[in-house]
This record gives C-alpha cells, sequence and structure tokens, in this order.
C-alpha cells in the first residue's frame, strides 16, 4: 500500500516547473495584496481638508468640481411639466434647522449686503414682487424625484429689485437656516438661472411648515440638498460659503 503513495508524492516532486509556477504565483499574490493595502493606508493617513475627506480623494473631487463649472450652461434649461402633472403629496425629507420653534410673526429674510449693510424684508416685501410657477422633476440625491409645482421670484429678478446687482460679481451666495443649523452655498450662475427661485407657494397654497414656511430656494439645476428650507440669512462671498452636505463628502456643487 504504501508504493503507489510514495509514487504519487515522487510524480509530484518530479514536475518542477508546476511547483516553480506555483511559488511564483503565490509570491505575486502576496506582494499585490501588500502593494494595495500600503497604498490604502496611505490614502487613511493623508491629511484630511474641506472636512471629512482625505486628500488624493478630495483632489479627484475637486477635478470633478472643475468639470461641473466649466461645464455649466445657465440657458439650459430643466422641462418644465404641465401643472396637473405636479403630485399632490409632495414627499418631506430632510428636516435639519427646522426644528427649532418659528416665530412666524418675527420671521424676516435677512439680506447681507456688505459689513453693516444688512436688509430686513418681510414676506409682504417679496410677494410684491413678480410670481413665477414652476413645475419640475425635483430630483433628490438619495435616488427619487417627483414632479412637483413651486411659485415664488425669481431670485435674479429679487436681486435686481433689492439693488443687489453688485453682488453678481461675487462667487458665491450663502444661505442658511433662521437657527443656522442647515446651511448651503451656490454657485452665482446658478443663483442667476432663469428657473432659480425664492419660493413661498406649493401646489397653489403657502408652503407647509415643513416643506420650508414662509420661504424656501427652489433651484431645478441642482439636486435637492441644495433646495434650503426656511431662509432665515442670505449673503454673498468670493469664498465657499460653508454647506452642509458639502462638510459630509457630498459633491458641493450638486448640479446633475
Ligand atoms: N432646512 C433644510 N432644508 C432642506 C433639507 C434639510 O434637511 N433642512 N433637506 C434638503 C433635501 S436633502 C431635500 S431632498 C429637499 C426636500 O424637500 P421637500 O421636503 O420639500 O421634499 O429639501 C432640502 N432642503
Ligand atoms: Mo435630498
Amino acid at each position: 500500500m504504501t508504493k503507489p503513495e510514495a509514487e504519487l508524492e515522487t510524480s509530484y516532486v518530479k514536475n518542477g516547473s508546476i511547483t516553480k509556477r506555483t511559488i511564483i504565483a503565490f509570491v505575486v499574490f502576496v506582494a499585490l495584496g501588500a502593494g494595495a493595502w500600503i497604498a490604502y493606508q496611505s490614502i487613511l493617513s493623508q491629511p484630511k481638508i474641506a472636512g471629512n475627506t482625505q486628500t488624493p480623494l478630495r483632489k479627484v473631487l475637486q477635478f470633478n468640481e472643475a468639470i461641473s463649472v466649466a461645464g455649466f450652461d445657465s440657458n439650459k434649461l430643466a422641462k418644465e411639466y404641465p401643472i396637473s402633472a405636479a403630485v399632490k403629496k409632495v414627499r418631506v425629507n430632510g428636516i435639519d434647522g427646522l426644528r427649532s420653534p418659528l416665530d412666524t410673526a418675527a420671521w424676516q429674510l435677512n439680506v447681507v449686503k456688505g459689513t453693516g449693510d444688512t436688509l430686513h424684508l418681510t414676506m409682504d416685501d417679496i410677494r410684491k414682487l413678480p410670481k413665477k410657477d414652476l413645475v419640475f422633476d425635483f430630483k433628490c440625491i438619495e435616488g427619487w424625484n417627483q414632479v412637483t409645482h413651486w411659485a415664488g421670484v425669481p431670485l435674479k429678478t429679487f436681486m435686481e429689485h433689492y439693488g443687489l446687482t453688485s453682488l453678481k460679481q461675487l462667487k458665491y451666495m450663502g444661505l442658511s437656516t433662521p437657527d443656522n443649523k442647515y446651511y448651503v452655498g451656490i454657485d452665482m450662475p446658478s443663483v442667476l438661472h432663469p428657473q432659480t427661485i425664492l419660493c413661498y407657494e406649493m401646489n397653489g397654497k403657502p408652503l407647509p411648515l415643513n416643506q420650508g414656511y414662509p420661504l424656501r430656494l427652489i433651484i431645478p439645476v441642482k439636486y435637492g440638498i441644495k433646495h434650503l428650507k426656511r431662509i432665515g440669512t442670505m449673503y454673498f462671498s468670493n469664498e465657499k460659503p460653508p454647506d452642509f452636505w458639502a462638510e459630509r463628502g457630498y459633491d458641493y456643487f450638486a448640479g446633475h
């Protein structure tokens, strides 16, 4: 019985070329694995900039951002739909900055024009401006979309009416809720886009509280994260304003 086993062993050892190839394959496998591990560790050990993402990964995001800014065509309009296409039950998503109680009588829109120069506007002031209805396909970055009906004053019209024309030279607008717990930054070409509106109505009625009463942003060229609900303060800057979801790793421009 021992003889066949011994023969088997001999034939295996005899076939030296297979053994050699097996060893080489194993060494290459280990080397590749170690290489991948070292690369991964070196990305993790890079300093973090702009929030929570390591530099090499952030560089990729910055490259993508440069493409989205260069590729933005402010004349390109989002598709609009008839009012009848708008859903009646509009989904509520995201209530950061809405948890603090809202003193509806005291609410005002603070527009910071410069240091020590702030406009304080009421809803009556804003409702006096030309009103635009807009029905479009609202897209959330989480993967849902809905055709919804909104109305308000185009942001460009608003800025021109309140003498904010010189602020158009700056690169960004910042918006935040009255409690400053939700905030976004918007690039100026998107601010001035003809479908971007300071919105106070949904389905022909004042906005519900959880959808931004009394005033929110509707900006069809961007994903939902930028459509800030319950605006408290608006300001302008050449630096990127802080942005709630960009700080959590999402694309700063969030265009689509
Ligand atoms: N203040 C505030 N605005 C917000 C959010 C939020 O959490 N807080 N979420 C955003 C996100 S992610 C989406 S998809 C839309 C959803 O708007 P809706 O609730 O009216 O559907 O609101 C945006 N505006
Ligand atoms: Mo969203």
